[in-house]
């Protein structure tokens, strides 16, 4: 909820007018489906994330500029900056620096509310945003995702079940990911992506999220029909990040 308080003042700080005229907002947008889709590319999307509610310092000073160029050079297929500052120790800095040293799609992970947040991603030069199943209704989150396509933007969908992904999937969703993390205790099992697999419609691509820490379990996930990866805290706990990417 602290969200809507959050977007109110930046409404009054930078109204949507102001964010229209940004560097960024002319640009097309690079796609994240063609990207993870891409063979010569991992399909891994490797995050930028400081701190977590269930982790708390992961990584509080991590240089953007270096440990994005680095993921990319490892052969990530894109990026996800956390841009949620309160839980997750991000800012629209941290994307705009992201944006500034890299060649290759960029989602902006937050928790998405309102369509002024949407202007703000595509503002600060992200390519896609993350729509999240339980945080949203299903019909407010199509009005975000038809808003987000209006501007070029992609949208992940981000579900927990079987129920969430009927009810939320709609036209507008390009890719599909599971959470592997369960929202109530914070436990991580990818078991839940294997179970939703098989429930993901052919033709959306998929994607598995979170508590991903092997090459072996990526193996299997690709085998299970999985296009991509989106891993944090395994990159994020090494003092160099990008060195983990590497392996
Ligand atoms: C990354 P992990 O376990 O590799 O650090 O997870 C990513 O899936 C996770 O940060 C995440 C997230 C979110 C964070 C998935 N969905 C929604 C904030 C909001």
């Amino acid at each position: 909820a602290y969200k809507y308080q959050e977007v109110a003042e930046r409404k009054e700080l930078y109204p949507v007018k102001l964010l229209e005229k940004s560097l960024y907002f002319e640009n097309t947008c690079m796609s994240l489906e063609r990207y993870l889709l891409r063979p010569d590319k991992s399909g891994i999307i490797a995050e930028i994330k400081r701190k977590s509610p269930s982790r708390g310092d992961i990584n509080p000073y991590v240089s953007v500029e270096r440990t994005s160029i680095g993921y990319m050079q490892a052969g990530a297929s894109a990026l996800s900056i956390l841009t949620d500052t309160r839980y997750f120790g991000g800012k629209n800095e941290d994307l705009m620096t992201a944006r500034k040293y890299n060649y290759c799609p960029i989602l902006r992970k937050d928790f998405m509310v309102d369509e002024y947040q949407i202007v703000e991603a595509k503002s600060i030069g992200a390519d896609a945003i993350l729509l999240i199943a339980a945080a949203l209704e299903p019909a407010r989150l199509k009005e975000l995702a038809s808003f987000a396509r209006s501007l070029g933007l992609e949208v992940l969908l981000e579900v927990h079940s079987k129920e969430e992904l009927d009810a939320s999937l709609n036209e507008y969703v390009t890719v599909v990911g599971v959470n592997n993390r369960n929202l109530k205790d914070f436990k991580t099992s990818v078991d839940l992506s294997f179970e939703l697999a098989n429930y993901i419609p052919k033709g959306i691509t998929k994607i598995s999220e979170s508590g991903i820490s092997n090459a072996q379990v990526m193996v299997e996930l690709k085998e299970a029909g999985f296009h991509g990866f989106l891993i944090g805290e395994r990159f994020m706990y090494e003092g160099r990040p990008e060195r983990a990417a590497t392996e």
